[in-house]
């Protein structure tokens, strides 16, 4: 049996990474049949095309996994298909909470025949037996013998065969350019980030967020010999292709175990199997130096911090009080000492936020480190303790905000300022912080830094505008590097100073610590 598994474009974001689950289901797909991958981020489809798609290619079964945002889109698709007589089952967080949704259970239309309830690693051999013998049933849920619900070890995990899976969709080197850059240094025809983890589950249960609910409590992790074959055949890859590879460790929380994610960060240096990577670490954990050190050594760029909100009642309401706030600034310098940089992430409309948030807290972000920052509003995803909160004290202006999708918008009454207000706050968020002078401010905050860092704040801050700002043309691009010319001007005179890309690279000079080698992915002058 042929079989589709397809994944919905998020109709807000461009798509700078795939999704994992799309390889694992895959690698986890009994043998004697064939798995086609479309991410519809990467390769746009519509109704007509996917419904084409599935005729043309004699696809016998199709897989659709969705977040709540891209839901609607889902279950569209998800319709084109049953409607050429091809099942459908459905799996991730949002169908795994509104399974009755799904299901056509709850008074509205049947969109999926069958629903795999959470981590499907066990249930989706059984599924796809059951479609292949005509006989799926409605619900999958992963149950031991006992019929109590049960989680994956992730001790015996597949391998994902990086080396051979078609990646082109997932190029991010735009096509025309791809011939020239293969040839600089180690190479740069392509430009991949790939998603890896190493663990699930996180304990922390923050108000509004869907892993403990959905994952558990209960962390698992890989062995760190299978983290680290899986970085060495990606490294391999890049190697052969004349072109680079990012890990973007999905872990909720990379070090949730801090003596463990040492040792495999050791285990990574020892393996030589460094490639640059960002991972997600709480603010609370990278208090340790040593992590730190351990991360930088082991080709850590980016590190994606949850900060949400620079006020601790704000923090304290979502339950997650454990981030101070007053410590931000110094976790932020522990990692740039190290040129290590964070993806600082916010979310407005909270209970205690009042007009003016946006600001406050670019106030604050001016004084720190340059990096990325990225900017939200609260939502209630379904099932989560926010929802169950706001449900119960009537504040839900948009109960079932999925099906009618829109992007940067609130779906309660926040408590202190009206709806507008709160979507005015992140969009000032999103325009201060990506303006030309916010831009020329970073790039110049790493005036002591040799050029490379000085380029790769440059670029990773435009992709970012690109990643996140609606949908933007051609046109928009033009005007953004209008509007950046005189940093972009500066930094290319000064790539043609003599020995403009050497220096010392970091300000802490880590000179026992084997750095990252040729293969990462980060132009080689950025090493200094
Ligand atoms: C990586 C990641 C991202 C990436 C993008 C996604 C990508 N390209 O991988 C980035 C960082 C950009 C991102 C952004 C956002 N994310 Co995100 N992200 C994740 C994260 C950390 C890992 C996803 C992952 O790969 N997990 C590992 C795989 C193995 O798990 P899985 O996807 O759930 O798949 C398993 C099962 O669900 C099931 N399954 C999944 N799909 C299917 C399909 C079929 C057919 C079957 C049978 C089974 C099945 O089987 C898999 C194996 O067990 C998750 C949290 C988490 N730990 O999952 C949040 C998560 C998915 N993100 C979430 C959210 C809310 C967002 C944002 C909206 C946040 C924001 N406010 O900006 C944005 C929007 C993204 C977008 N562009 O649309 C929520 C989604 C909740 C929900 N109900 O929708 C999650 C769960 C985190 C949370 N805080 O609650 N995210
Ligand atoms: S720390 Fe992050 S992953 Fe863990 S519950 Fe809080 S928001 Fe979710």
């Amino acid at each position: 049996m042929k079989i589709l598994l397809y994944n919905p474009d998020n109709g807000v974001t461009r798509n700078f990474m795939p999704h994992l689950w799309m390889f694992l289901l895959q690698a986890l797909t009994p043998s004697g049949h064939e798995v086609l991958l479309v991410d519809g981020n990467a390769s746009p489809m519509d109704e007509a095309g996917i419904a084409q798609y599935v005729r043309d290619n004699d696809i016998g079964l199709v897989g659709i996994g969705a977040m709540t945002r891209m839901v609607a889109k889902a279950y569209r698709m998800a319709d084109a298909v049953r409607a050429v007589g091809v099942p459908v089952v459905m799996g991730g967080p949002h169908v795994t909470e509104m399974a009755d949704e799904a299901l056509g259970r709850d008074g509205g239309p049947r969109h999926a025949d069958a629903v795999a309830l959470g981590e499907a690693d066990a249930t989706w051999p059984l599924i796809v037996n059951d479609a292949a013998r005509g006989a799926l049933k409605d619900v999958y849920a992963p149950v031991d013998a006992f019929g109590q619900e049960s989680k994956p070890s992730l001790k015996e995990y597949p391998v994902i065969p990086w080396d051979s899976i078609d990646l082109k969709q997932f190029n991010l080197v735009p096509k025309a350019v791809t011939g020239m850059l293969r040839k600089i240094g180690e190479g740069w025809g392509s430009f991949r980030i790939v998603p890896v983890e190493s663990g699930r589950g996180c304990p922390y249960g923050c108000e509004f967020c869907t892993v403990t609910g959905f994952f558990g409590d209960s962390i698992r992790f890989r062995t760190n010999e299978s983290v680290v074959n899986e970085l060495l055949l990606l490294k391999a890859r890049a190697r052969t292709e004349k072109g680079q590879i990012a890990v973007f460790f999905i872990d909720d929380n990379f070090a949730i175990n801090i003596k463990r994610t040492k040792s495999l960060l050791r285990d990574i240096i020892a393996a030589n199997a460094q490639v640059h990577w960002v991972a997600q670490i709480s603010a609370n954990l990278l208090r340790d130096e040593e992590l730190v050190d351990l991360i930088a050594a082991s080709g850590g760029k980016w590190i994606f911090i949850g900060m949400e909100s620079i006020d601790p009642a704000n923090l304290k309401d979502v339950n997650k009080g454990f981030n101070k706030p007053g410590e931000y600034a110094a976790v932020l310098e522990r990692l740039a000492l190290r040129n290590v940089y964070a993806i600082t992430s916010f979310i407005f409309g909270m209970d205690n936020d009042t007009v003016g948030a946006a600001e406050r807290t670019l106030e604050q972000v001016r004084t720190w480190p340059p990096g990325l920052p990225i900017f939200g509003l609260l939502t209630p995803l379904p099932a989560t303790p926010l929802y169950k909160r706001l449900e119960k004290a009537g504040r839900l202006t948009r109960p079932k905000h999925w099906q009618e999708f829109i992007p940067f918008a609130m779906a309660h009454m926040p408590l202190k300022m009206t709806i507008e207000e709160a979507h005015a706050e992140v969009k000032y968020g999103w325009n201060e912080a990506y303006s030309s002078d916010a831009i020329a401010h970073a790039v110049e905050s790493l005036n002591d830094q040799p050029l490379g860092y000085r380029v790769n704040i440059f670029l990773s801050r435009m992709c970012f505008r690109g990643i996140y700002f609606p949908m933007m043309g051609k046109m928009a691009w033009v005007k953004v590097i209008a509007q950046n010319r005189r940093t972009i001007f500066r930094l290319v005179r000064e790539g043609f100073k003599p020995n403009a890309w050497r220096g010392a690279p970091a300000k802490i000079l880590a000179s026992a610590m084997p750095t990252p080698e040729a293969g990462s992915a980060v132009p080689r002058g950025a090493e200094g």
